[in-house]
């Protein structure tokens, strides 16, 4: 079975590998955010990528959800020592070599998908990472502070301010240039299912389903999400900041309306949510929590088994 997901950073890694245990056999396209993209220090750091190369490659800081495992930041305290900003993100010394590779790869002319390629043959992840885009499309987000008006790259806004400032607007740089990254299209249309992590809604599945192209490639398929929100707050991360910054309420009706029933065929929600409902979207209430290996695997089992069935 070909399954093709959308996945942001840590909750859409998590969902991918109880889906990689739920069916072990199946050849898996991951679409991955590339819009949390940031340049640091000359180095091209791909967050959303990376969580799911050492999540799936077992390189992750499991308890962080982002970074690797048995990390040291010598690198970022000699940084810091020279005065070098900013000294808000945490960038660790294994994580760096990543950044060298990408970096390298990428100024000798390299595309993002053939780079992200390169490092998953370390990583071996076990599905087909792909970025959303080969081309450079990054969120900003416009906040008003001492500062002023002004717009701030999404990581200044999610990591130094934790979201503590309102967002007035959430806009993804770049993105009608954009275009999809080579094989996204060609994975969606061979898809036998598409299901939909309970990745952040706006920043991480909405700025894929920005890339001209690829949502009403979707539209065609059969499709089934995950809602990230429980009983009105996410389960992790800020989703609810991004959520009210676009206007929409934090739920999984909210969510369930945003991504439409043009998109969605099924939708999960938790059983205190079961109420939700929107013409022409199966909704099934299940517990959601990624508690464990197991409930992640039952979670993903359940998506694609109400996906096969609606296919
Ligand atoms: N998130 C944080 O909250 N603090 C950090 O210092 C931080 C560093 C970092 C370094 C590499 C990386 O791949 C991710 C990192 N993240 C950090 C997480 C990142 O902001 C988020 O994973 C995504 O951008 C949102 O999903």
């Amino acid at each position: 079975m070909r399954i093709v997901s959308l996945a942001g950073g840590i909750g859409g890694a998590r969902f991918l590998r109880g889906l990689l245990s739920a069916a072990p056999g199946a050849e898996i396209t991951v679409i991955g955010n590339t819009g949390d993209d940031i340049t640091l220090f000359g180095l091209r750091v791909c967050p959303d990528l990376d969580t799911v190369m050492y999540t799936l490659g077992g390189g992750i800081n499991e308890e962080q959800g982002w970074g690797r495992a048995a990390e040291t930041f010598t690198v970022k305290a000699e940084l810091a020592a020279y005065g070098m900003e900013p000294q808000w993100f945490g960038l660790g010394d294994r994580d760096f070599a990543t950044h060298v590779i990408r970096t390298q790869m990428l100024a000798a002319g390299y595309p993002l998908s053939q780079v992200t390629e390169a490092l998953c043959d370390r990583w071996r992840p076990g599905v087909r990472l792909l970025p959303m885009s080969d081309d450079r499309a990054e969120t900003h987000v416009v906040i008003t502070d001492a500062e002023g008006r002004r717009a701030v790259h999404f990581q200044e806004w999610w990591v130094r301010l934790r979201a503590s400032v309102p967002a007035e607007r959430i806009l993804l740089v770049g993105a009608e240039e954009a275009k999809p990254a080579p094989g996204v299209l060609e994975a969606i249309e061979a898809a036998d299912v598409v299901i939909l992590p309970p990745s952040n809604p706006v920043v991480s599945i909405g700025t894929i389903l920005q890339i001209p192209g690829i949502r009403p490639a979707l539209e065609a398929k059969t499709v089934v999400g995950v809602s990230p929100i429980i009983g009105g707050a996410p389960v992790r991360g800020m989703a609810d900041a991004c959520l009210t910054a676009i206007g929409v309420e934090t739920s999984a009706q909210g969510v369930l309306d945003l991504y439409g029933s043009a998109l969605l065929d099924g939708w999960l929600v938790a059983e205190e949510d079961a109420e939700v409902s929107l013409a022409g979207v199966r909704v099934a209430a299940r517990p959601l929590l990624m508690s464990s290996p197991e409930a992640t695997r039952e979670l993903a089992a359940a998506a694609l088994a109400l996906a096969v069935e609606l296919s």
